[in-house]
């Protein structure tokens, strides 16, 4: 069987876990998203490709849920004591090396999706990860500058978009969003192999990732959205939001930004019928079920907490289930 999943990092991670334990003798591809890239010390950081690289791989800090196992930080110590910043991204020793190889691939000529396959021989993830584009995607972040104890600008400016990044990481959402732009990716081409995952996929899942920044922005690139929508496959989604809130971090926020409720229920609503067939949300959400076949989504209730792979795993196999009863 093959399985195309669009995944982000924590959730999508966790979820293709518990995907590869249901379904071992699957073929999965995972479409990652890019838009969390960031350059720093004029290096190329991939943290949604690493943290699902890593997960895969058996390389992950478990705990953090992104960045490495038995890390260590002198290159950041070091980066501090020149006064090099930004000190409010960590990245440690180990983490480093990834993206030095990534960089040099990129400087000698090499397309993102070359590096990253590269990467995953070492890593040997046991699914074929393949970034959304080989273009430069960037999601920027409109805030209000007052937030930000910032003057207007010379325009008399009084929002300007950060980085993804520099919102969730150091502003760690704590304030408005009030839009999330995917910049560049309106001109992105989709990457090498991902249309014809799409195409030859028997089943399309979205896991309990970000609607937004994650999973949004890689339905943003140009003709994925179109191709998923065309395949003419069973398309099944797993709610990142239980009980009316993130199951971790601040999604909410960036929802809010695009005017859609924190509920299971406004999530399905916003990818729609158009493209999702079927949907899972909480036994805590079972309430919401009515809506969301309303809606014209297939919905069932049952557990979404990814404690252990083996309850993740009990996840994929639900996901695989309401996919065979609709398709
Ligand atoms: P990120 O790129 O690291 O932010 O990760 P993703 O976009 O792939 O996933 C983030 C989402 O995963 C968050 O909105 C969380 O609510 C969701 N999430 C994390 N753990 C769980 C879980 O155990 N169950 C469910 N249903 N969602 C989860
Ligand atoms: N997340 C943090 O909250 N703080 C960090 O310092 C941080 C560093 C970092 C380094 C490499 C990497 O691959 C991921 C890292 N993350 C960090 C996680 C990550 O940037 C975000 O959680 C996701 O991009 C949000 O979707
Ligand atoms: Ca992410």
């Amino acid at each position: 069987e093959r399985i195309v999943v669009l995944a982000g990092g924590i959730g999508g991670a966790r979820f293709l876990r518990g995907l590869k334990s249901a379904a071992p003798d699957a073929d999965i591809t995972v479409i990652g998203n890019t838009g969390d890239d960031i350059h720093l010390f004029g290096l190329k950081v991939c943290p949604d490709l690493d943290t699902v690289m890593y997960t895969l791989g058996g390389g992950i800090n478990e705990e953090q849920g992104w960045g490495r196992a038995e890390e260590t930080f002198a290159v950041k110590e070091e980066l501090a004591a020149y006064g090099v910043g930004p000190g409010w991204f960590g990245l440690g020793d180990r983490d480093f090396a990834t993206h030095i190889v990534r960089t040099q691939m990129m400087s000698a000529g090499y397309p993102l999706s070359a590096v990253t396959e590269a990467l995953c021989s070492r890593w040997q993830p046991g699914v074929t990860l393949l970034p959304m584009t080989d273009d430069r995607v960037e999601t920027h972040v409109l805030i209000d500058t007052a937030d930000l104890d910032e003057a207007p600008g010379d325009g008399g400016e009084s929002r300007k978009a950060i980085h993804f990044q520099e919102y969730w990481v150091r502003l760690r959402a704590k304030v408005d969003a009030h839009a999330v732009v995917p910049v560049g990716a309106e001109s992105a081409k989709p990457g090498p192999g991902v249309l014809d995952a799409i195409a030859q996929a028997d089943v399309i899942l979205f896991p309990p990732s970000n609607p937004v920044v994650s999973v949004g922005t890689i339905l943003a690139v140009p003709g994925i959205r179109e191709a998923i929508a065309e395949a003419g496959v069973p398309v099944v989604g797993l709610s990142p939001i239980v009980g009316d809130a993130p199951v971790h971090g601040m999604a909410d926020k960036v929802l809010a930004a695009v005017g859609v409720e924190a509920t299971a229920a406004a999530v399905a609503q916003h990818y729609g019928s158009g493209l999702l067939d079927g949907w899972l949300v909480d036994t805590v959400d079972a309430g919401s079920t009515q809506a969301v076949e309303d809606a014209g989504i297939r919905c069932r209730a049952v557990p979404l907490m990814m404690t252990d792979t083996e309850a993740t795993a009990a996840m994929a196999r639900e996901a695989l289930a309401l996919a065979a009863e609709v398709g």
